[in-house]
């Protein structure tokens, strides 16, 4: 076996959590992440023969039966990620129709993953089935985009044609644009089942009064996509209470459309 600590897989989820944390998305125990991986992608790192521990889940997602996940642990803090990653991060496979993980590697204190799992998890399958080529969920805090949710409207067209006229790559990095969740319990299936209905429509699910979940093709891809919405909500809280002189106008959208060969949201441009 090779050490599971070279696997580029798991420096890049070592690497983001701590770009995360330095990023300020990540107070304390907050946020999480999980990364789906290939049987082939672990099996140089673990024996997939040898489960350490069986962890209820709480939901099913046959969907996903049989995948391997690594994933962030419940409580744990980001910012201790790259010291403690055999603490602080789980590898698993989920089996018995999704209700039970097995553990393969980490949360080697005897903890578990995210209490926000069911929302990952139902986020992936809902993703998988619009884009086979999505591997990452990605959820955290960050200030602007949380202060948005304050002060905005929290209509998903309003909403997102706000980001998108704060900076003219928006339009280009998410042209599904943001949807956006009413403040819900968190850590429940219901915000779980809530997220992944949204994920169908957007990579990009705001909690109201909470934080975001983003997902994507990789862990940098997806990082990039929560960094840049939360860029446009940090330059809308500099200007928000300003007067508005200028802005991107549809057209212009328009125009950005054509040139990177995106197509926004049916209905959110004139
Ligand atoms: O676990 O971010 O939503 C910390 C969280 C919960
Ligand atoms: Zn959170």
């Amino acid at each position: 076996m090779k050490d599971i600590l070279t696997a580029s897989w798991m420096v890049e989820m070592i690497r983001t959590t701590t770009n995360m944390y330095n990023h300020g998305w990540d107070e304390r125990n907050g946020g999480n992440v999980s990364l789906l991986l290939s049987e082939t992608e672990v099996a140089d790192y673990v024996d997939t023969n040898k489960v350490l521990r069986e962890i209820p889940t709480g939901f099913a997602c046959p969907e996903l039966d049989g995948k391997y996940f690594l994933v962030t642990g419940t409580g744990k803090y980001f910012k201790n990620v790259q010291y403690a990653p055999d603490v602080n991060l789980g590898l698993v496979r989920l089996t018995n129709g999704g209700e039970t993980a097995q553990l393969l590697w980490g949360f080697t204190d005897g903890g578990k993953f995210t209490s926000e799992f069911p929302a990952h998890m139902m986020s992936h399958a809902a993703r998988l089935k619009v884009d086979p080529e999505n591997h990452v969920v990605m959820h955290c805090h960050p200030a602007n985009l949380l202060a948005m949710t304050y002060v905005h409207d929290l209509d998903e067209k309003a909403f997102t044609r706000t980001l998108w006229q704060m900076c003219t790559e928006c339009i280009v990095v998410f042209p599904d644009g943001v949807n956006v969740l009413p403040w819900m319990l968190c850590g429940t299936n219901e915000i779980g089942l809530a997220t992944a209905e949204k994920m169908q429509t957007a990579r990009l699910v705001v909690w109201a009064q909470h934080g975001i979940y983003g997902a994507g093709k990789d862990l940098d891809e997806t990082f990039g996509l929560i960094e840049t919405a939360e860029k446009a909500a940090e330059i809308y809280m500099k200007i928000a209470h300003l007067p508005l002189v200028n802005t991107i106008t549809d057209e212009q959208m328009h125009l950005l459309e054509k040139r990177f060969g995106v197509k926004a949201r049916e209905g959110y441009l004139m």
